[in-house]
């Protein structure tokens, strides 16, 4: 489950065995031109040349980030089928719909590094691949989805808006659309909860368990703290990660306490308090080991998740065998009548 390293054709190394020294020399220079362009903070395009190892890190994280909108289908399409009026199942819909959209987009990002879709499929499928630790955790009642809203989609706004800026071009701009989607993600999450909070004394105690279930794992999701996050450094040099994780979870709970006021919910959290000096909220300490748990594959929906998610795609194998066979059939007939 640990690693991501995929498996992506390394064509820097094949054509460096082709011609040692000249394309040594040649190589360093593509290095000063791509060190250049990062430094000007200007964009980095699939045709141009990148390291090896910028390409990979991209690689691991779009697939990840992909693989998290596609999972993240699951805990939310559950209730599809029980929400409690049309309007809400309608919005629903519509959210787990945009989930997967989003995921077709990161997956198309990665798909111009190199890196093919089954191959990022297969990794996920098999446990190889990860995805947001967040998705793992079940959703038990109505007020889960609108929480899952609220804070889950807030959180990945909070972390999204600034890949809008990061330094590849296909990523950065997959990420607008996906942006402006989350917001609403967010709000609608947000008015259910709302409209539950104004209802009777069981629905708003319902609001309140889902918050107390969901708060802490949606901290943990921003990722491990600076001082244990070993992709932050090359992320950051490279323009691809532009706020750390401690400063985002940050930003998020600074946000986020005052949205909880307005909702006449209580944060979970008895070391809540705002820090004059600091002009933040303190908070206190995050379960790592439950979040490395999680990550490793032992969460409590792990194994439900990744199972509903492989049956999902082996159901869907007919539709995919039949629209090949169709691009087939009018390839054939195009290239008939261009006879
Ligand atoms: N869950 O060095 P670090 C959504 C891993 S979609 C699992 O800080 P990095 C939504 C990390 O991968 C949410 N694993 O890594 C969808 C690394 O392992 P590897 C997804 C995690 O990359 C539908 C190791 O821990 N969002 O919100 O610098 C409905 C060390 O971490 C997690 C994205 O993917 C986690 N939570 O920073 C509703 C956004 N956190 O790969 C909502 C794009 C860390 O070395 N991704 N790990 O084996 C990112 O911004 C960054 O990749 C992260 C991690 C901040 C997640």
């Amino acid at each position: 489950m640990y690693t991501q390293a995929l498996d992506i054709p390394d064509a820097d190394q094949r054509a460096r065995q082709a011609m040692a020294p000249a394309a040594e020399a040649g190589e360093k220079a593509l290095q000063a031109q791509f060190d250049a362009k990062i430094d000007a903070d200007r964009r980095i395009e699939p045709q141009d040349w990148m390291p090896d190892a910028y390409r990979k890190t991209l690689v691991r994280q779009i697939s990840q980030h992909a693989h998290s909108e596609v999972v993240g289908m699951l805990p939310e399409g559950n209730w599809i089928a029980r929400a409690p009026s049309l309007k809400r199942k309608a919005i629903l819909l519509a959210k787990v719909q945009d989930e997967g959209g989003h995921g077709l987009y990161l997956y198309s990002a990665a798909e111009t590094l190199g890196v093919t879709r089954d191959a990022m499929v297969d990794a996920l499928h098999s446990g190889k691949a990860k995805y947001s630790s967040i998705f793992n955790y079940p959703t038990l009642t109505w007020a889960d989805v609108g929480t899952i809203g609220w804070l889950v989609d807030g959180a990945a706004i909070m972390n999204q808006v600034p890949i809008c800026r990061c330094s590849y071009g296909p990523y950065a701009r997959a990420m607008i659309r996906i942006c402006k989607e989350e917001s609403f993600h967010q709000r609608q999450g947000f008015d259910a909860l709302m409209t539950m909070m104004k209802g009777t004394p069981a629905q708003r105690d319902m609001v309140q368990d889902a918050v107390n279930r969901w708060w802490w794992p949606v901290l943990a999701m921003f990722g491990p703290p600076d001082t244990d996050s070993p992709n932050s450094a090359l992320g950051m040099r490279w323009g691809i990660k532009r706020i750390s994780n401690d400063e985002l979870r940050q930003k998020f709970v600074d946000a986020t306490v005052p949205q909880a006021k307005i909702l006449g919910v209580t944060v979970p959290d008895p070391r809540l308090k705002w820090n004059e000096e600091r002009q933040h909220y303190d908070y206190g300490a995050i379960d790592w080991n439950e979040f490395w748990a999680v990550v490793n594959g032992n969460g409590p929906c792990n194994k439900e998740r990744l199972a509903t998610r492989v049956k999902a795609h082996a159901d869907g194998q007919w539709v995919r065998d039949a629209a090949l066979a169709h691009a087939r059939k009018q390839q054939q007939r195009s290239m008939k009548e261009a006879a």
